[in-house]
């Protein structure tokens, strides 16, 4: 693959409401793009870092230096046999897998193309339809957040993810529970509870959740594990795994028995469906998360989510849900079913608008080698 340009781009998006976690509130979004031309094609990746480093110590603009100064000119240097390869063009940096994985993404986002094969079919994926479920942050009130589970339920999502801290927790559960005692629930802390929460954590036994995720430290296997043999329900790690020996990990310490895949999070595709087979070959089930993305994130997260072990919804939903309008065509669409259908056409499945990512482009810059 001869690369004939790089550029990076960051997009100002408003979401069409506010994002609240135990972490923080987003409002804004900044999306940092990676556009790589080769033989008159174009490449696509979306970095997912947010724009403070409050879900991890990533953010757009240390994404943005680490892309400008360190990992483009090394990927415009290389000589790339195949996407496979990204990780080890990138290997002498440590860490920011986040930007890693934006430049990653968009060599196979390419490759697909040059292929002619859905960029699904490269990745290994086998579905044709992917589940979906959504995930509802913290709300100002618990009437509130029954009429945006109800709307919801409504648009057909297959499970209903609330995310909490301590105060928005039991007893909004209990609330959720009573109103809908069949849905599937689970709640996300983002790491929001310590040890003193553990006695009160136990106790959300009661709301048969499928899942709590990453209720304790953002880094921690070993109490995560002390949790789990205390609870029914399964536990479910997100910001803990960052890689394919992190998974393997926690599943030898049975911290969890679901794991969130992120594909930013782990740093790219490749280590993604590392994490997806080490999950697989132990028995333990992976659905694909979500963070807040634009279009490409989004279908690059349907093409991840189209892999044999993605057996639980994932929180890949709707563009709508996020954006008034989304920079790619089609935008994405759930049935009523809940389901998202996977592409068949070449390379994403989703033409870039170009027109609209050049008018919210602020700031943009071109890598050499
Ligand atoms: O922990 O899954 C998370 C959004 C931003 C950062 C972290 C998370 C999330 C979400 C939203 O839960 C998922 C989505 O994009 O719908
Ligand atoms: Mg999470």
């Amino acid at each position: 693959m001869k690369l004939d340009a790089i550029f990076l781009r960051e997009l100002r998006i408003p979401l069409v409401k506010p994002f609240i976690t135990s972490f923080g509130s987003t409002t804004d979004r900044r999306i940092l793009l990676v556009e790589i031309k080769s033989e008159g094609l174009t490449g696509w990746g979306e970095c997912v870092a947010g724009e403070h480093p409050y879900f991890s110590y990533e953010t757009i603009d240390t994404a943005w230096l680490m892309l400008q100064h360190e990992l483009a000119p090394a990927l415009a240097a290389a000589e790339i046999a195949h996407s496979g390869k990204c990780p080890s063009i990138f290997k002498h940096v440590r860490g920011h897998r986040m930007a890693k994985a934006a430049l990653e993404n968009a060599v196979w986002d390419l490759e697909a193309q040059m292929r002619n094969v859905p960029l699904a079919q490269l990745l290994g994926g086998t579905r044709d339809v992917i589940n979906c479920g959504v995930s509802i942050g913290i709300q100002p009130s618990i009437p509130v957040l029954l009429e945006e589970i109800e709307k919801e339920l409504a648009a057909g999502y297959q499970r209903i993810k609330l995310k909490c801290r301590p105060g928005w927790d039991t007893e909004v559960f209990a609330a959720v529970r009573n109103r809908w005692p069949e849905i599937t629930l689970s709640c996300d802390a983002n790491s929001a509870y310590r040890m003193r929460d553990i006695e009160c954590i136990v106790e959300w036994d009661q709301f048969d959740m499928l899942m709590i995720e990453q209720p304790l430290w953002a880094d921690d296997f070993y109490f995560h594990s002390m949790l789990q043999k205390r609870m029914e329900t399964a536990i479910c790690l997100d910001e803990s795994i960052r890689n394919r020996r992190d998974a393997l990990a926690a599943i030898e310490m049975e911290s969890c028995r679901i794991i969130n895949l992120k594909c930013g999070r782990v740093g790219g595709f490749s280590e993604a469906i590392a994490v997806h087979n080490v999950a697989q070959e132990r028995g333990i089930r992976v659905w694909c998360g979500g963070m807040l993305e634009s279009g490409i994130g989004r279908s690059h997260n349907i093409a991840l989510s189209s892999l044999p072990n993605f057996s639980l919804p994932g929180d890949v939903s709707a563009s709508m849900r996020y954006w008034q309008e989304d920079i790619i065509d089609p935008v994405v669409k759930v049935s009523s079913a809940g389901q998202i259908q996977v592409p068949e056409t070449p390379g994403r499945g989703f033409e870039v608008r170009t027109d609209l990512v050049e008018r919210l482009t602020v700031r943009k810059e071109e890598i050499r080698a």
